[in-house]
């Protein structure tokens, strides 16, 4: 009897009737008479089990035949049992074959990250990287929920662009036809032409950086979502910053437990991140620094081990705020009491995770953004266009963008980032 097809998350709606599930065989064991596949269909895992007495000696055989990550499609009934995972069991009746997978590279053996990487097609489909996945899915969808419901419009950024944003350095060049383009390293200059159009914009895609750094912070290629509000402060700046992060670590926890526990992320770090988030200014992060026996001095960017101090005096993000102009990228507004630091903030996570959002109020005028472009020695043709948004109804606006590797790293409590993006592009990496 073939039941209806039902997803491993439905099965308790079927408690007691026959069903089918398409899936993989993620396991499998024996003993004689009594053989238990354990399925996974993308939605849950669940046991089957296959009774020698109960079924035909052709299904037994075929049972027996089935190697890891098989595909099949297998019929039983519904049973529930407390001791199994996802709390039923399936008592299989039948068992057709999809497609016998050949001997599968990953085992539950343990193996080592980069053998992992080479074989991240297939390392997607284990348990804990199913987790990643649907934190990831969950957190994206929190970000767009929380500024759609603020009445920001997303506007999408291009891709292929003519400028810099974050310096030069970190630039990806293409050809484009009979001239250069660039891999957009931030959206957010065309952000900054969305909020004078409609207000409040948002673009969200990827961002991609050539750093020549090998750190567990770093990709290539990662994804950005960047807010841009006009007539916004870098005061106002901030408690967006502080409401939005604490929206989608909250949204996360309360859609996402069951994921998290299995990651064995620590709950209550997360559950305290609620606004008012801390705030130092640049300065002071600097004199906590130095009382923690760093050697930094004013004007030095903060590395990520100064981060890590800093973010572990507090419970929760910590901003800092006024850098130094002289470090930070050419579009900062300069404090009119004190043009050396600039109206920006960093926010850094907890526990080790490092910067998660750089953001700040934009130069709006017209004179000081030229100055600007030339003190940083950036032509300013491609940029154009950025300086007439200071031509025609200037305004002082800010926005920020968070990084979604970074974001998820720290709600998940990996290590590395090179697990928080299916198919991470690394120093060295670009493959599969
Ligand atoms: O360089 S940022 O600090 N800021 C900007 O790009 C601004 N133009 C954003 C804006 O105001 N609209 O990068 C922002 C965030 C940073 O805090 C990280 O979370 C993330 O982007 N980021 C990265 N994640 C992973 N890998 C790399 N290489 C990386 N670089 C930045």
């Amino acid at each position: 009897m073939a039941g209806e097809h039902v997803y491993v998350e439905n099965l308790g709606q079927y408690d007691g009737r026959a069903v089918t599930v398409k899936g993989w065989i993620y396991h499998k064991r024996s003993s004689g008479k009594i053989q238990f596949l354990v399925v996974r269909d993308g939605t849950g895992i669940v046991q089957c089990v296959v009774l020698k007495n109960e079924v035909s000696e052709e299904i037994f055989a075929l049972a027996q035949r089935l190697t890891q990550e098989s595909a099949v499609e297998v019929t039983g009934t519904v049973r529930s049992d407390k001791r199994a995972p996802g709390g039923y069991e399936l008592t299989l009746t039948g068992v057709n074959l999809v497609h016998l997978a050949e001997e599968y590279p990953i085992t539950p053996k343990e193996h080592g990250v980069e053998f992992l990487m080479d074989h991240r097609h297939l390392w997607l489909r284990s348990r804990r990287q199913h987790a990643v996945l649907r934190i990831r899915s969950t957190l994206i969808k929190a970000c767009r929920d929380f500024l759609d419901d603020r009445g920001f419009i997303l506007v999408d950024s291009p891709i292929l662009t003519p400028a810099a944003v974050e310096g030069t350095t970190t630039l990806f060049e293409t050809d484009y036809f009979d001239t250069k383009a660039y891999l957009s390293q931030s959206g957010q200059l065309y952000s900054e032409a969305a909020a004078m159009a409609v207000g409040k914009a948002y673009c969200f895609g990827p961002t991609f950086r050539a750093e020549k750094s090998k750190t567990r912070r770093h990709l290539m290629e990662f994804w950005m979502i960047e807010p841009e509000v006009a007539f916004a402060t870098s005061e106002t700046n901030m408690d967006l910053q502080e409401q939005f992060v604490s929206y989608i670590v909250q949204t996360v926890l309360e859609q996402r437990k069951p994921e998290l526990e299995l990651l064995e992320r620590e709950l209550s770090k997360l559950d305290a991140v609620r606004p008012p988030f801390p705030r130092i200014s640049y300065d002071e992060a600097v004199e906590r620094l130095q009382q923690a026996g760093s050697d930094i001095i004013w004007g030095e960017d903060l590395g990520g081990d100064d981060e890590t101090v800093l973010a572990n005096q507090f419970d929760r993000p910590v901003m800092v705020y006024n850098y130094p102009t002289a470090i930070k990228a050419f579009y900062m507004q300069p404090n009119p009491e004190r043009p050396e630091v600039v109206l920006c903030n960093d926010m850094l996570a907890p526990e080790g995770y490092g910067e998660i959002i750089g953001g700040g109020q934009r130069i709006h005028d017209y004179d000081l953004l030229r100055q600007r472009l030339s003190e940083h020695n950036l032509p300013e043709e491609p940029y154009r266009w950025y300086l007439d948004l200071r031509r025609y109804g200037s305004v002082p606006h800010a926005g920020f963008g968070m990084g979604i590797e970074r974001t998820v790293a720290w709600i998940c409590g990996l290590q590395h980032v090179r697990e928080t993006i299916p198919f991470a592009r690394m120093l060295n990496r670009i493959y599969p």
